[in-house]
């Protein structure tokens, strides 16, 4: 895999996820009495246009986005990768460990294109997740989906270094030796930097992660530097629906990334 089989999230090469599993990750205090329903974001999918492919966690997967549903509003042009492991908010300042909860096999019967995987790289609890993860990678790439590895820099190891090249580009090369088709990774604040973090991750897709709500210049600015730097796209959530104009910012993402 790797190659060919990462197109079915990509469009001319590019891709833009829209991720909705906040809910799980830090409770619904994200959200708004809009936002809080899952057809809200699948509305901006919709409207706008521009996604290659929204991420879920298994439930909000089976009840929104099951075939049926999948088939009155997108004919299929909305893939689906679903989040196999998660953990909630309530664990903040600890080790984190966020274990795997629904199946390679139920994420395809769910009619899944891809795969996503959250490792806290740096965490002493990553080996058990890098480990639980390579078989995941295996299981997928022979069932013809791909992974998506969320490398997320976390742990006292790294505590203040998050954003910081090397440890990024650690955690953008582990996805490509762990065998991860795209890599969401954390920005390191500039171009240059986030090039020797795509560099370190090969032929594995870096997708920039969005993060909490800032300025949408800020946002704008983050994804042309990340782009420059050689990324495939953005992996964006409470950037674009915790937004007053949620299709509007989607739209000038996009413009971005297929510029
Ligand atoms: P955002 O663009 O809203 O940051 O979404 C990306 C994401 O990775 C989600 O998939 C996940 O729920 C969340 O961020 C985790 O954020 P954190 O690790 O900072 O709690």
């Amino acid at each position: 895999m790797g190659g060919v089989g990462s197109n079915s999230i990509l469009r001319d090469g590019k891709g833009f996820l829209l991720a909705y599993d906040q809910g799980f990750e830090h409770g619904p205090t994200d959200f708004n009495e809009e936002n809080v329903d899952p057809n809200f974001i699948l509305d901006i999918a919709k409207k706008s246009g521009v996604f290659t492919g929204i991420v879920f966690q298994e439930g909000i997967a089976e009840k929104y986005y099951g075939k049926d549903v999948q088939q009155e509003t997108f004919n299929n042009q909305l893939p689906l990768v679903l989040k196999l492991n998660g953990k909630t908010g309530f664990h903040k300042g600890e080790e984190p460990l966020s274990l795997q909860l629904t199946s390679v096999d139920r994420a395809i019967e769910l009619g899944s294109a891809g795969v996503g995987y959250t490792i806290y790289v740096g965490s002493e609890h990553e080996e058990t997740m890098m480990k639980e993860f390579r078989g995941i990678c295996d299981e997928a790439h022979k069932k013809g989906i791909v992974v998506v590895a969320w490398m997320y820099p976390r742990g006292r190891h790294v505590e203040g270094k998050e954003n910081s090249r090397d440890v990024v580009a650690y955690a953008s090369r582990l996805a490509l030796e762990l065998g991860a088709d795209f890599a969401k990774l954390p920005y390191t604040g500039d171009s240059e930097s986030f090039e020797w973090v795509v560099k370190s991750a090969g032929k594995t897709k870096v997708l920039m992660q969005g993060g909490t709500r800032k300025d949408d210049g800020l946002l704008l600015e983050e994804v042309t530097g990340s782009m420059k730097a050689g990324a495939t796209g953005m992996a964006v959530g409470r950037n674009v629906w915790q937004s007053g104009e949620p299709v509007n910012v989607a739209k000038k993402i996009a413009e971005i990334i297929w510029s």
